[in-house]
């Protein structure tokens, strides 16, 4: 079978003929970039990106479906990132996928135009509150007895996501509303209490997953200046959160040094078709560069409490979600309990 052929059967579209990326995206720019005036890397085609001082240090978890509930936590509590390998099935995982294709309309294909800038990439779509084919994912067996384990027995979901085509590039935090508020219990300074995010990377079967990039430790200011001193990083937490405001300034200066040198330390966690990553919100993260069709489905978890009790109740308007945090509740995640009986006091 010729390339062409092959890459449009993984597509899954009409053949489409890929010979290189300015076929596709027309004639590209080449514009200055820090990497340039770096010494040579080891590899004869590449300038060097410099050097990541986290790559001395472990900096994430990894454990696998047959990991203890309770080693998981473990990993979590040290990292704030555990890698689980194979939790769903090669199989089970494209069935994933397929469903995301569904629910975004975006199929593998028009990644191409979602390239060009033709099309829009895809993010959202509440998929647990209006599908319940993505409930095995969000409750599957492994993810749900490590975030209990994680967040006890006061916890549920109650932020889920699909997104296709789709990549947050600059470094931000999730539910920026708790962990950059000052006075909240999630608040990085001294956090007491987090927001557990899982990505649940899906692909078709032979294709890769996805990878997620963390300034790692940033969810814990005082972590955070421990191993940053441990690797030598003079940089405080304040100077990896302008990156987004760097990368939005880059498209008319054209000049990378300022985003290069933030972009150095980010640490890609790569996953496999049925891996998930756990996750902590408060944590500095960034999407992958888009360079192929990529599809992910987020769930988040949190113990349900007097900040994140109005939040999670607002979102709950139909007989569906309803039906949904009855299902969480008979699974364990006891604060459903609290949201539904928010849900009927705000009825009457
Ligand atoms: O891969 C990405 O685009 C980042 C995902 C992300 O930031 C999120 O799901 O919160
Ligand atoms: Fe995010």
């Amino acid at each position: 079978m010729s390339l062409t052929s092959l890459v449009a059967r993984a597509l899954g579209g009409k053949p489409v003929a890929l010979t290189n990326a300015e076929e596709i995206a027309g004639p590209q720019e080449v514009v200055p970039s820090a990497r340039a005036t770096r010494r040579l890397g080891t590899y004869f085609d590449e300038f060097s990106r410099g050097m990541n001082p986290f790559g001395l240090v472990p900096t994430f978890g990894v454990a696998d479906a047959s990991t203890p509930a309770a080693d998981i936590a473990a990993l979590f509590e040290k990292f704030s990132v555990v890698k689980v390998r194979g939790v769903y099935t090669p199989q089970e995982s494209a069935q994933l996928h397929k469903l995301c294709v569904e629910m975004s309309k975006l199929k593998p294909i028009d990644y191409l135009s979602v390239f060009k800038g033709t099309a829009k990439g895809f993010t959202g779509g509440s998929p647990v509150l209006n599908d319940k084919r993505f409930w095995p994912y969000a409750a599957n067996t492994y993810v749900r007895e490590a975030v209990q384990k994680i967040l006890g027995k006061n916890a549920t979901e109650f932020g889920s996501s699909v997104a296709a085509h789709y990549s947050a590039r600059g470094l931000h935090r999730d539910y920026r509303q708790l962990c950059e508020k000052v006075g909240s219990a999630y608040h990085i300074s001294n956090p007491q209490k987090r927001i557990v995010r899982v990505l649940h990377y899906c692909a078709p079967e032979h294709m890769q997953g996805g990878m997620l990039g963390v300034i790692p430790f940033t969810h814990n200011e005082r972590i955070f200046a421990e191993q940053a001193k441990r690797v030598g990083i003079k940089k405080p937490i304040e100077w990896f959160d302008t990156h987004r405001e760097e990368l939005v300034k880059l498209h008319k200066t054209k000049d990378f040094s300022a985003v290069d040198e933030i972009d150095r330390h980010i640490v890609w966690v790569a996953t496999d078709p049925g891996d998930v990553l756990i996750t902590n919100s408060a944590m500095l993260h960034c999407g992958e560069h888009m360079m192929s069709p990529r599809y992910f489905f987020v769930s988040t978890y949190t113990d349900v409490d007097e900040e994140t009790l109005p939040m999670a109740s607002a979102q709950i308007k139909t007989d569906l979600a309803k039906e949904y945090h009855r299902h969480l509740l008979g699974l364990g995640f006891g604060g459903s309990q609290k949201i539904l009986a928010e849900v009927e006091k705000t009825k009457k």
